[in-house]
């Protein structure tokens, strides 16, 4: 059975949704499957600002660990399809991505919305200075003091209960609109990603509601599967690539 491929002609764009998966082959854990714990507590429990302020040392001591992860990792051949759609694409091409990890910008990709933030940055969690960047990897010390107010510095991360970027919001929404105004032809594919975090997972919806087909490369089911039009199942390096692949056959063997 050949490997499904997505069909573009010259005006589709493609708006790209990722997730942890894409990042799981380059060593770096999900946060909802098997080792996708922290400590015991679930995601929900400690990527929030409550978890912050009850005990900022673990939550620091989480994302040193999370930056000593991602600087050790390499991007895959899933970031690395993704880098080369945009090289041919241009701004036909956007991606969104809830991953902090910066490995798609490693991999090339420019046109990148980095809707939960960056493992990379901090700010401060009163003032609001910065954000400036942090490498810092130190899990027995990890507080910092602000350089302007002296209260403790914060990964710039979206927590659960906390706004994204309103200018992300209205990239992703402008991005499908100018496809529907344009009447072009416009594909939207999740990668590797459960679709249980908002807004995100409501992506699919807002593309196919404006005419979008819609498809999904994932390890296992996602709560948000209804929405897709096709559902390719397997390891992001595994799929992605071919169904990147510019001359690849038309989709078969999908559901
Ligand atoms: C592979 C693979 C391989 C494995 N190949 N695949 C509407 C309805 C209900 C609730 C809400 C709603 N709108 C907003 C909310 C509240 C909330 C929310 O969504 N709650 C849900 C739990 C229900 N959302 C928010 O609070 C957001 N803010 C917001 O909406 O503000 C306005 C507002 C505020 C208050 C109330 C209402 C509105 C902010 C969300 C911020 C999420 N932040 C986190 C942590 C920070 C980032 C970090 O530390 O890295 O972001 S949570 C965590 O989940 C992280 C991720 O980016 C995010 C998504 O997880 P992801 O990427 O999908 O990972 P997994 O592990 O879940 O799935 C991995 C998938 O990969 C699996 O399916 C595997 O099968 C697959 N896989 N290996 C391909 N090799």
């Amino acid at each position: 059975m050949p490997h499904p491929a997505i069909s573009f002609d010259d005006t589709t764009r493609l708006l790209v949704l990722t997730g942890a998966g894409i990042s799981a082959e380059s060593g770096l854990a999900t946060f909802r499957g098997a080792g996708g714990l922290w400590e015991g507590s679930r995601v929900e429990d400690v990527a929030t600002p409550e978890a912050f302020e009850a005990n900022p040392e673990r939550v620091l001591r989480f994302y040193a660990a999370r930056r000593l992860g991602a600087g050790a990792a390499h991007p895959n051949a899933a970031h690395l399809a993704l880098a080369e759609a945009e090289a041919r694409l241009g701004d036909r091409f956007l991606l969104a991505t809830q991953n902090v990890d910066g490995l798609h910008a490693r991999a090339g990709s420019r046109h990148t919305l980095e809707i939960h933030g960056s493992l990379w940055r901090s700010r401060c969690s009163r003032c609001h200075a910065g954000p400036v960047e942090d490498r810092s990897t130190e899990i027995a010390h990890p507080l910092r003091a602000c350089a302007t107010c002296g209260s403790l510095m914060r990964p710039d991360i979206v927590w659960f209960g906390e706004m994204l970027d309103p200018a992300h919001e209205w990239a992703v929404r402008s991005f499908v609109k100018a496809a529907d105004m344009a009447r072009a032809r416009l594909v939207f594919l999740a990668i590797g990603t459960s679709g249980n975090v908002y807004p995100a997972a409501g992506y699919v919806r807002y593309a196919k509601d404006l005419g979008a087909e819609t498809w999904l490369a994932n390890a296992d089911e996602a709560a948000n599967a209804h929405w897709f039009d096709h559902i390719v199942t397997g390891p992001a390096t595994g799929v992605v690539p071919a169904l990147l692949s510019a001359s690849g056959p038309e989709a078969r063997g999908v559901r």
